[in-house]
């Protein structure tokens, strides 16, 4: 098919494109079959309901299908991934790659053309998988648009038992708060999920819902390519409200015996029945061919990621000994400098959960307006779209309360975290240093959540002038960084001479140990935010003659080598995390320390239960975290 009808520029859908496209989903419908007979699983149901959508999205979007990083293009983004053999067939025919290799590599072990749609296939902008995130991923491509001047459009092609979800409702109210225009929705309406008909498993009227949202509803017959692409063109074109297409489709469409039939959501016909719904749609078996082609495959395709922006880290702001600062307003500080320094040539975006005055990015948003986002209570959504934001040449920040943007969420950063994201996420009142909100308020799990992921990156600064050090350094650096503050004013951290440590001439490196006191026998080692704790324990336990060292480790992840060897060589080895004790600092040096074959006894302190409401230091008292108790666990030691 010619590439000039790309970017829906003719009005209607002429004959000719309609004849090549009623043909391609022939052929497609086919090649899901067989593709999902051969893998002996996936969803071909709901991929022959969405068919003719997918068509006419691949064929007629602005993206180049041999170059699918033009910045440019329009996203198309699946929200219910599992329709992949749909997606994968239909890329094949608008030709992003060859269908024999989608059909011989579905679900085959190695094989980018994974069960769920993913990023590694060219023009899969999101894998998804995971039900109801794909609005707001689309959300972070319309804000891009925005952000960089762009006139891409942003499709979101979903499921009608995934409007089930809560996190898409967050994303309708904000998608229409913002009035994005360039993004449409798509729902595959074939009233079918996997336990049956949608309205018995859990009613809800769709339209209304979106309508009482803000948007405007479009309702067609999935299946009538003219109604379908008459409904694309105008919401290609819109400038009002966002627009939601409700396609109305028959699930299985195109086999008689699979029509209407929810048993086919996801699972594949027999491979006795396949000649016969071939037949049907008047396609051969050739299944044989495609064993042969699986047993011996080859991946042809490589879906590049575009580079992330490199940013300048501005120039850092450095605390005096004798001043007092939260390391949340730090965080404030540094972010408004490094905007500075760089929203002239890079897109900024810091989006908020109803929490930015507490969260210190209330200048941010007076300074530049345009460049915040005030998402409400709707972390779910933001977590998704600041993930996608993040995908692009733009600088994404999310400052949230540690509970609400990780333990809250954390699937959310999970899935971005899979699709290469670059976000970069600020957490106060971490740990029991909350203020007097109590228990549910309190993330002690920042660490262990998101060390589970394969890219997170989680930092902790000890005072303001780490602080400052370590977000320069993450909104600079690619890839997804977390960084962990407490509520409370803390004093700065000090060398041995009185002069800040973290101050002037201090170099922030990730994953390394920095020494705040010397000693030989017992080893402090603090995570940066209970330094200011440790430093007072490390005081009062050299009063009273004891020989200790005290270090401060920021980031645990990926812990160094050196640094290691160096703690091995101590006779006594005690860890100190406002983080549950169970899965932080200490455990993660107990780990990385095992494979020394003379290391030290070690001693982990740390939150041992839920915590209660009160002030940071009656809390810690009450855990045994606080410095006297620290001081004397360590006198026993010695
Ligand atoms: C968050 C989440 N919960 C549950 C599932 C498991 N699941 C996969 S598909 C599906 C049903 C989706 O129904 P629908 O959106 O109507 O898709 P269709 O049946 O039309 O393919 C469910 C529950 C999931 N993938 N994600």
């Amino acid at each position: 098919m010619s590439d000039n009808w790309r970017g829906f520029t003719n009005e209607k859908l002429d004959k000719e494109q309609y004849e090549k496209i009623t043909e391609a989903a022939r052929i497609c419908r086919g090649n899901i079959l067989k593709m999902t007979t051969l893998a002996m699983s996936g969803h071909p149901g709901g991929s022959m309901s969405s068919i003719e959508t997918y068509l006419l999205l691949y064929m007629m979007s602005n993206i180049d299908p041999k170059d699918t990083l033009k910045d440019d293009r329009d996203r198309i983004i699946i929200s219910h991934g599992h329709t992949s053999p749909g997606a994968y067939t239909a890329l094949a025919a608008a030709g992003f790659f060859s269908a024999d290799e989608a059909i011989a590599g579905f679900r085959l072990a190695g094989s980018p053309f994974e069960g769920h749609v993913e990023r590694s296939v060219p023009g899969i902008e999101w894998g998804t998988g995971n039900l109801g995130q794909g609005l707001s991923v689309g959300i972070g491509k319309a804000i891009y648009a925005r952000l960089s001047n762009q006139n891409f459009h942003s499709f979101v092609f979903m499921g009608d038992g995934e409007q089930q979800k809560g996190q898409i409702s967050e994303s309708r109210r904000i998608a229409a708060k913002y009035k994005l225009s360039k993004l449409t929705a798509i729902v595959d309406y074939n009233q079918l999920q996997i336990s049956g008909n949608i309205k018995e498993v859990l009613p809800q009227n769709i339209t209304d819902e979106w309508k009482a949202d803000g948007w405007n509803v479009i309702e067609v017959d999935g299946h009538d390519l003219y109604q379908l692409y008459d409904a694309m063109y105008k919401a290609y074109h819109n400038e009002s409200a966002p627009i939601m297409i409700l396609a109305k489709t028959t699930m299985g469409k195109g086999v008689s015996f699979m029509e209407d039939k929810h048993g086919y959501h996801g699972a594949p016909v027999k491979p006795d029945q396949l000649t016969d719904a071939l037949k049907e749609l008047g396609c051969e078996n050739d299944l044989e061919r495609y064993k042969e082609l699986r047993a011996s495959f080859k991946t042809t395709v490589n879906n590049k990621r575009n580079e992330y922006p490199k940013i300048s880290s501005g120039d850092v702001i450095n605390y005096a000994a004798d001043a007092k600062s939260d390391n949340r307003s730090a965080f404030g500080k540094a972010l408004e400098s490094v905007a500075a320094a760089n929203i002239d040539k890079v897109p900024f975006a810091v989006f908020d959960c109803d929490l930015a005055g507490s969260v210190k990015t209330a200048g941010f948003e007076k300074t530049y307006p345009d460049n915040f986002f005030q998402f409400g209570i709707s972390e779910h959504s933001t977590a998704t779209t600041t993930g996608s934001l993040s995908a692009e040449k733009a600088v994404s920040i999310w400052a949230d309360f540690g509970m609400f943007a990780i333990a809250e969420t954390y699937n959310q950063a999970r899935l971005s975290d899979i699709n290469h994201s670059n976000v970069k996420l600020f957490c106060t009142h971490c740990g029991l240093n909350v203020g007097e909100d109590g228990m549910t308020h309190q993330s002690i799990d920042y660490f262990a959540l998101l060390n589970s992921t394969f890219g997170w990156k989680v930092i902790t600064p000890a005072d303001a002038n780490q602080t400052d050090k370590a977000v320069r350094y993450a909104l600079a650096s690619p890839g997804n960084f977390a960084i962990i503050m407490g509520r409370a004013v803390i004093p700065i951290i000090t060398d041995e001479n009185g002069q800040p440590l973290f101050g002037e001439g201090y170099n922030y490196t990730y994953g390394r140990m920095d020494e705040i006191r010397s000693g030989k026998k017992t080893a402090l080692v603090c995570a940066g935010n209970m330094a200011f704790v440790a430093v007072e324990a490390y005081t009062k336990l050299k009063d009273a003659g004891v020989d200790i060292a005290l270090y401060s480790i920021s980031d645990w992840s990926d812990l160094h080598d050196d640094d290691m060897k160096k703690l091995a060589s101590f006779e006594n080895l005690v860890t100190l995390e406002d983080h549950n004790v169970k899965t932080g600092l200490g455990t993660a040096l107990t780990d990385a320390l095992y494979k020394f074959e003379k290391r030290p006894n070690i001693e982990k302190i740390g939150v041992s239960e839920y915590g209660s409401s009160g002030k940071p230091a009656d809390l810690y008292k009450l855990q045994g975290m606080d410095a006297d108790s620290v001081t004397e666990k360590i006198k026993k030691l010695s």
